[in-house]
């Protein structure tokens, strides 16, 4: 294992371990055994050695004062963030003899643990700390949080996540950004479709706010938020319509495509723009540009899938590229996720079968609030980590009510006081991924990578391998697994004889050549993972499981009857709540907004830069508003997961509901309503 913790200046080999599909290659500037710059690796072939503002400016987050150093414990009323500090021995203790009490009394599924991806490693992020709560037995936390509904749905059009590899997007003609805020989220997509364009490739975004990515569209189509769906059936009306569908391709690798274009008939462009808001003539458009350009590509973003009907959503606007035969032109097909060509044999570092076949009750992230609040068995202990649910988990107020359960015994390991460790009877501090070593696996491009130690840790600080390591000895538990080195364990991972795309590759050529690429070959001709090998543009497996089998518009889950839709989507100096604590981002950042139409705003005597009320049955926010005709009428939207520091209302989660979406135990963040008012008195603030 290669360590370069020692050497006290000189730039070093890294990756990016934040939740971004971009999952950069990076170069660590060290001076005097500190990082004081982050650039881009230019050898990295994707990411060019460009990386985002909000990387750039890691380093004062990495050594920030208020970074936890020592795990503490609470002292105050739970909430308020009162800790004294503690030992390592006396915090691992701690919590090993209460869980060992609780297994006693309420058995292991009273415990929970509660994580999602702060750090990507997949060792951290979900290896150690898997092998431990199957030894436990405890709860398992189904991960749906972020892009389970669309993944459920293109599995049942594809199979797997198997898209186009991004670097032969340069070579497109038609690029379709579709809720997807490309420029904040996926940059260098966006720098990919910007050579495309010198090669003379449109740009096109669908989204329901023409935010940074709708501006650099060559053409911005405004739609009303979850009818997406509907508009890729409008399209599909149109190709076959005027026969711009592949036959050839539709015969010899799809299955139901003469279903599908009876079925379609039905979603005629005047039917299809009354519920979509997108003109007729620009369905027609749409369409035909579509079916005539080749290569066209589709990102196909998280914005569809946060709804209701998210997943079927996904599921259709899937089958678009098979009508056109785009999978087998270089450049051509679509993007939802890449994950399944860097799958690593995951089964080696989580071990289920320490849970010994016992059958476990598995609890849905999106329902932490109902989980901690009125789950019968109760929950009796949480443990989170690389998360910050009081922040980023559905119906906030639920959420924390929750988590200020008298009786619930809290432990929170991350790098920072988050809002949700204020609640925590323990908190541990975690050390950064530049301090680990790990592997990384992106969910868009087809490169793996390796991060090795280049920074001692901070303060005291461990790492989740690490904690679950020390957890793993107090409780007992000897089996080997917990004994091993990050380096076998990422020997272990990559040996996966499923997996041909990562054939070759191994520990040893990860370290030397810090990244490696699949063996990517095209999809097609070839056999995909779906039941019948081919593109399920009708899928008997839906039927079975009590769907529609066909591509199918349905609208929004009704929400309270609040005029409108209410859109909290991510912003661009944030990353989920990361950042949201850092003066340098928060300063890029300026401050959460509200965008509402100007009929809208007129009506309800709302002007620019307003302070407003933002209110549901759920919870309350005050935001500013801003005024103008990037949303349509009947939509608001913020952007970011602010802090919610004490004596302001910015918790946007507070309104979004925790109603499941229609696959996949998705979340529905997208498909709230609220109210909008001005606040018209008690504003002094400037
Ligand atoms: N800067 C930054 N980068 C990030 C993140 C971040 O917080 N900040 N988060 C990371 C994570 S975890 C993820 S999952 C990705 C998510 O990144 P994206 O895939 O970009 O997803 P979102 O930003 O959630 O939403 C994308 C867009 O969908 C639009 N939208 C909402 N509803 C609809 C709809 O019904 N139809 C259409 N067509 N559009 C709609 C929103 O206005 C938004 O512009 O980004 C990652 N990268
Ligand atoms: N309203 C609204 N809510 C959303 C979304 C939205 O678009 N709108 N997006 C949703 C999506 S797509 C996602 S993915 C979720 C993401 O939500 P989260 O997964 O909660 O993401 P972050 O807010 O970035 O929090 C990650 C935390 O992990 C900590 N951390 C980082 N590295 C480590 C480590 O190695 N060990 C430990 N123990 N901790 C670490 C960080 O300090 C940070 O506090 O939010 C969801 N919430
Ligand atoms: S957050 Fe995304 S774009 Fe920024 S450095 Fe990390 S991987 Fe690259
Ligand atoms: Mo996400």
């Amino acid at each position: 294992m290669n360590s370069y913790v020692n050497e006290r200046n000189g730039v070093f080999p890294s990756v990016c371990s934040l939740d971004c599909p971009d999952q950069c290659g990076l170069l660590l500037h060290k001076k005097d055994g500190k990082i004081v710059k982050i650039d881009g690796d230019p050898n990295h072939p994707v990411t060019n050695g460009n990386i985002c503002n909000k990387v750039r400016n890691m380093a004062a987050r990495l050594y920030d004062d208020k970074r936890l150093k020592y795990p503490l414990k609470r002292i105050g009323a739970k909430g308020k963030g009162k800790f004294e500090r503690i030992s390592w021995e006396e915090a691992i203790e701690t919590i090993t003899s209460r869980w060992k009490e609780l297994i006693q009394t309420d058995g292991p599924e009273s415990i929970l643990p509660y994580s999602f991806y702060g750090n990507m490693g997949r060792l951290n992020a979900e290896g150690m700390d898997r092998c431990f709560f199957h030894r436990l037995g405890a709860s398992q936390l189904d991960r749906t949080i972020c892009s389970s509904a669309g993944s459920e749905g293109y599995k049942y059009t594809m199979g797997a996540s198997l898209g186009t590899d991004p670097e032969d997007t340069i070579h497109s003609k038609l690029i379709i950004f579709w809720g997807i805020n490309a420029v904040s989220t996926n940059m260098h997509q966006v720098t990919l479709a910007q050579k495309a364009r010198k090669n003379g490739a449109k740009i096109v975004v669908i989204d329901v706010h023409k935010n940074q990515t709708g501006r650099l569209a060559d053409w911005f189509i405004p739609i009303l938020p979850g009818t997406d769906s509907a508009l890729a059936l409008g399209m599909m009306h149109i190709l076959f319509a005027e026969d711009l569908v592949d036959t050839s391709f539709l015969q010899t690798y799809t299955v139901g495509h003469e279903e599908l274009r009876k079925h379609v008939v039905q979603y005629d462009p005047v039917t299809v723009s009354g519920i979509t808001g997108v003109p007729v003539e620009d369905i027609y458009q749409l369409a035909r540009m579509y079916g005539k350009t080749s290569p066209s590509f589709i990102r196909i973003g998280n914005g569809p899938q946060h709804h209701d009907n998210g997943g079927m959503c996904i599921r259709t606007i899937s089958c678009l590229p098979a009508l056109t035969g785009q999978w087998l032109v270089k450049g051509g097909g679509a993007i939802k996720g890449n994950s399944a060509y860097l799958a690593h044999n995951a089964a080696s570092l989580q071990r289920p079968d320490l849970l010994e076949n016992k059958k476990t009750r598995v609890i849905n992230m999106n329902l932490l609030g109902q989980a901690l609040l009125e789950l019968d068995p109760p929950v009796k202990s949480l443990y989170v980590y690389g998360t910050n649910p009081a922040v980023v988990a559905p119906d906030g107020n639920k959420v924390r009510k929750g988590l200020g359960r008298e009786d619930l015994f809290l432990v929170v390991h991350d790098l920072f006081l988050t809002e949700t460790a204020a609640y925590a009877d323990l908190v541990l501090p975690a050390t950064s991924s530049f301090e680990n070593t790990d592997f990384y696996t992106s969910y868009w491009h087809h490169y793996i990578q390796i991060q090795q130690p280049v920074i001692e840790r901070y303060g005291e600080s461990k790492s989740n391998v690490e904690v679950f390591k020390l957890l793993a000895k107090e409780m007992g538990f000897e089996d080997s697994i917990f004994q091993q080195t990050e380096a076998e364990l990422i020997a272990e991972a990559l040996d996966h004889p499923n997996n041909p795309y990562l054939d070759g590759i191994n520990y040893e050529t990860l370290v030397e050549k810090q990244f490696v690429k699949a063996i990517v070959k095209p999809l097609f001709p070839g056999k995909l993972p779906t039941p019948s090998g081919k593109i399920e543009l009708y899928s008997k497996k839906m039927e079975d499981d009590g769907y529609p089998p066909l591509p199918t518009y349905t609208p929004l889950a009704e929400d309270e009857k609040f005029p409108y839709l209410f859109i909290p989507a991510p912003n661009h100096n944030f990353l989920n709540s990361t950042f949201s604590n850092n003066e340098k981002h928060i300063s890029l950042e300026k401050e959460p907004r509200v965008h509402i139409n100007i009929q809208d705003a007129t009506s309800a005597g709302i002007k620019d830069g307003d302070l407003v009320r933002v209110w549901n049955h759920r919870g309350e926010c005050e935001l500013k508003a801003a005024v103008g005709e990037n949303v349509l009428p009947g939509v608001v939207v913020t952007q970011g997961l602010w802090r919610d520091e004490p004596g302001t209302k910015q918790l946007v989660n507070s309104l979004t509901p925790d109603r499941l979406a229609d696959m996949g135990g998705g979340a529905t963040f997208f498909s709230g309503r609220v109210n909008v008012e001005k606040i018209l008195i008690g504003w002094s603030k400037k």
